[in-house]
């Protein structure tokens, strides 16, 4: 199949974000004390109560997010996407519709205003992440499938809680988050689960999920799109969003959503923890967080990619260490990056193209015995650079007709083209 190239799908009101394909994800809140994950509430079945000791404690004297911003963009992140409230429902700002918030804590100080000054410095885009879910709003809905299934009164409980007052309260606090810090690029709502046909454990009625009537989804998006009309949202209101959001996982193509390719972005984590896991030493390879990077952009999608900051607002030394490696790639091969997408064309095995503009990089994964042969593009590249790193191991200019640099005439004639690599992957 010839090199052409695929149109890019793209957010029209926001051609950024398929352009920038790398953003931080960043979770942080109370559960960073227990430095053990983000559930932890909800995994070690404690009450309000219970897990108010770390509200009481909660004082991340090393915060500083110039630190977390300049990491990001060493690593060739845009973008940053922090929590502003996880399920566990803590405000990290200063919300005038709860107590329960960064104020009221030891930390004593609204936590967005210098996270979003820090982004703006840098010259990041500035992203929030906010939960539907709030396991402390004493109006939140339960059901039996997340928030309280170890509570076999859930359905007493539900009696008492008044789900259009949570409604309100979900409304209120977006509109404080898109009112009172200038412009916000982005919105990861997280998560509705639609209405499963679980049965009941002893029986019985069904549980119902979460989705959009829950969180009056339809109006929420109105009021976002007015307060901030150029922002990008995601999927997960069960409501249409503006890209969706694979997680923990690498599509295995293009996405399609109603039969339409759209935009993607994989949500991922360094070691299988959102928030800070201090024991948790499974982290990825700088290796295998490239080729993730790599193989997302291949299809069109971008990679938003974790860390969990300590209690004490500081990224750990081996997320550190993850997102340096990230970097020193990103500093030589961004371009196959940024602003790249689809080529059109199957990559051989253990190897993934990325286009952008008539430039097709090829990506090795696994290093052939010398050569590699590249269906398709014999007569559609006019200049082939062979490149001494790792991953991106040729850059090649598309110019149909055209066939010069490090080809072996042989490639010719069967439409293949044949590099002929070094035997050992350089640089190693
Ligand atoms: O339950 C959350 C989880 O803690 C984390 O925030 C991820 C990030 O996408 N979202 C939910 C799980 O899908």
């Amino acid at each position: 199949m010839a090199a052409t190239p695929p149109t890019q799908v793209v957010i029209p009101h926001a051609p950024w974000f398929t352009d920038d394909r790398l953003g931080m994800f960043v979770h942080w809140g109370l559960y960073s004390l227990a430095a053990r994950h983000e559930w932890v509430m909800y995994r070690e079945s404690m009450s309000v109560g219970e897990y108010s000791k770390y509200f009481e404690h909660f004082d991340p004297d090393l915060y500083d997010p110039r630190e977390w911003a300049a990491a990001a963009k060493n690593a060739g992140m845009k973008y940053v996407v922090l929590t502003t409230k996880h399920h566990d429902g803590f405000a990290l700002w200063d919300s005038a519709l709860t107590e329960y918030k960064s104020t009221n804590t030891p930390c004593g100080r609204d936590l967005l205003t210098p996270y979003v000054a820090a982004l703006r410095e840098a010259g990041l885009k500035v992203g929030f992440y906010h939960s539907v879910i709030d396991w402390h709003h004493p109006d939140y809905t339960i059901d039996g499938n997340h928030a309280d299934r170890n509570n076999p009164h859930w359905q007493e409980l539900n009696k008492t809680r008044d789900g259009a007052k949570y409604r309100e309260y979900l409304h209120g606090q977006v509109r404080e988050l898109l009112s009172n810090y200038g412009q916000i690029d982005y919105l990861f709502f997280d998560f509705s689960y639609p209405d499963v046909a679980t049965a009941n454990p002893d029986g019985g009625a069904k549980f119902a999920g979460k989705g959009a009537n829950d969180w009056g989804s339809v109006e929420l998006m109105e009021m976002i799109r007015d307060l901030q009309p150029g922002i990008v949202v995601n999927d997960r209101l069960n409501v249409p969003g503006d890209f969706v959001t694979p997680e923990q996982y690498q599509p295995a193509g293009a996405m399609l959503s109603g039969g339409k390719e759209v935009p993607w972005e994989a949500c991922q984590t360094l070691n299988g923890s959102w928030g800070y896991d201090r024991d948790n030493l499974d982290y990825k390879s700088s290796e295998q967080l490239i080729h993730m990077l790599i193989d997302g952009v291949s299809k069109g999608g971008n990679l938003l990619l974790n860390v969990g900051p300590t209690a004490r607002g500081q990224i750990d030394p081996r997320a550190h260490q993850a997102l340096a490696g990230i970097g020193g790639w990103m500093h030589l091969h961004s371009r196959s990056i940024y602003g790249a997408g689809a080529a059109g064309i199957t990559a051989p095995q253990d190897a993934r193209y990325t286009l952008r503009g008539n430039r097709l990089y090829l990506h090795l994964f696994a290093w052939p015995f010398q050569f590699i042969h590249l269906p398709g593009l014999a007569g559609k590249v006019r200049y082939a650079q062979l490149l001494n790193d790792a991953s991106e191991v040729a850059m090649m200019v598309l110019d149909p007709g055209q066939a010069a640099g490090h080809m072996t005439p042989a490639g010719q004639a069967s439409g293949t083209l044949t590099l002929k690599l070094p035997v050992q992957r350089p640089g190693v």
